[in-house]
């Protein structure tokens, strides 16, 4: 949990406006419910689950076999995403088990977090 990478704060918010007539219902739901949970996780869509299945440093991509990603009504697939930092690429390799979040951004589907699963 501690290595979880945030975002700057201003870029989320500006991926939230953008997202914003998407609708984020699963988030809207969540936000009734207080069983306790810090606050910050309110503000940040529920992670996905995927296993890395090629690295492309240079390119900054990553391809993942994912689970179903909530927040931009994705199903469960295997497709390569952006990320934003090319430095979580060190140490991935085929077979790792990650939980990230995703988001668009000028069309393409960008890694915004992400956490190695053992
Ligand atoms: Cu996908």
């Amino acid at each position: 949990m501690t290595s979880r990478s945030m975002l700057p704060a201003a870029a989320g918010l500006s991926f939230a406006a953008l997202l914003s007539s998407a609708a984020l219902p699963a988030l809207a739901a969540d936000h009734a419910h207080d069983h306790g949970k810090p606050a910050a996780a309110a503000a940040a869509p529920a992670p996905a689950q995927g296993e890395v299945k090629k690295v492309d440093k240079a390119g900054k991509t990553v391809t993942l076999a994912h689970g179903p990603i909530e927040n931009l009504g994705m199903p469960a697939m295997t497709m390569q995403f952006k990320v934003k930092q090319a430095k979580w690429l060190d140490g991935l390799k085929p077979g790792d088990k990650v939980s990230f979040q995703a988001m668009m951004a000028g069309g393409d589907v960008v890694i915004t977090s992400f956490e190695k699963r053992p």
